[in-house]
């Protein structure tokens, strides 16, 4: 029996000892705090193929910190919060929760197509195959959203690498149109771009006659961002 408790001790110990030296979970924590603190805000849940720059974007937005290209780090999940001047003036405080990037046979995990407020799907412009991902992505989203309203933005990433494009603008935006979401694309190197879709998103989410509805601040989990219109 003393064994018994001994060895469960250690493997508690090893347990809180690795959960503690996560860098992740220590930020989500701080941010779950952090949320308790500030109170409620929209959800906004990142999602898309990986490498399309869906970090990138965050960072580049919230904290204007990103040089394209450089060494990509792999997200597991990552709570930003963000403050967002929206087309009326007001100030919105966004919870973005950066997404693990999807590869083949990984599936985006349900609970969030549930408790999102807010959705952007990312892919990028010389990668059809991150497209194809967000097409199904969204259609992820109208299956399984239990009929709440949610609010979607698509970007377009990497602008600014045309020469590579194999997605068609003209296709893209046709897309966009059929399925009634407004997409954008963007570059991560030019941090102007970025800006009117993340707007819109904190417009449309917060305006007055949803019931999603408040008014808001800034912040993240590694810190916090805020985006003027
Ligand atoms: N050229 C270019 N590179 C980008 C852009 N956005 C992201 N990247 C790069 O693409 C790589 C993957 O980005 P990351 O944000 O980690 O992708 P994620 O897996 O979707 O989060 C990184 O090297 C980024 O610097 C962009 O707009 N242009
Ligand atoms: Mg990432």
């Amino acid at each position: 029996m003393f064994c018994v408790c001994v060895c469960l001790s250690l493997f508690f110990m090893l347990a809180a000892e690795t959960r503690l030296s996560s860098d992740l979970l220590f930020n989500y924590r701080v941010a779950k705090r952090l949320i308790i603190i500030m109170g409620k805000s929209c959800k906004v849940v990142v999602c898309g193929l990986a490498a399309v720059g869906k970090t990138a974007v965050l960072e580049q937005l919230l904290y204007a910190n990103h040089i394209a290209g450089s060494e990509p780090m792999e997200t597991l999940e990552d709570i930003y919060i963000g403050s967002i001047e929206t087309d009326r003036g007001t100030r919105e405080q966004v919870r973005f929760y950066d997404t693990r990037g999807l590869r083949d046979g990984l599936e985006f995990p349900r609970h969030y197509f549930s408790f999102a407020d807010g959705f952007v799907l990312v892919y990028s412009i010389d990668s059809k195959e991150s497209f194809k991902r967000m097409e199904a992505l969204k259609k992820d989203i109208d299956r399984f959203r239990d009929k709440k309203e949610v609010t979607i933005v698509v970007l377009g990433n990497k602008l600014d690498m045309q020469e590579q494009r194999s997605v068609d603008s003209e296709v893209a935006q046709h897309w966009a149109k059929t399925e009634k979401v407004r997409l954008w694309e963007v570059s991560v190197a030019d941090r102007r771009t970025l800006i009117e879709p993340f707007v819109h998103l904190a417009s449309k989410m917060t305006q007055p006659q949803s019931k999603s509805s408040f008014p808001l601040s800034r912040n993240k989990n590694k810190g916090s961002g805020s985006v003027d219109s």
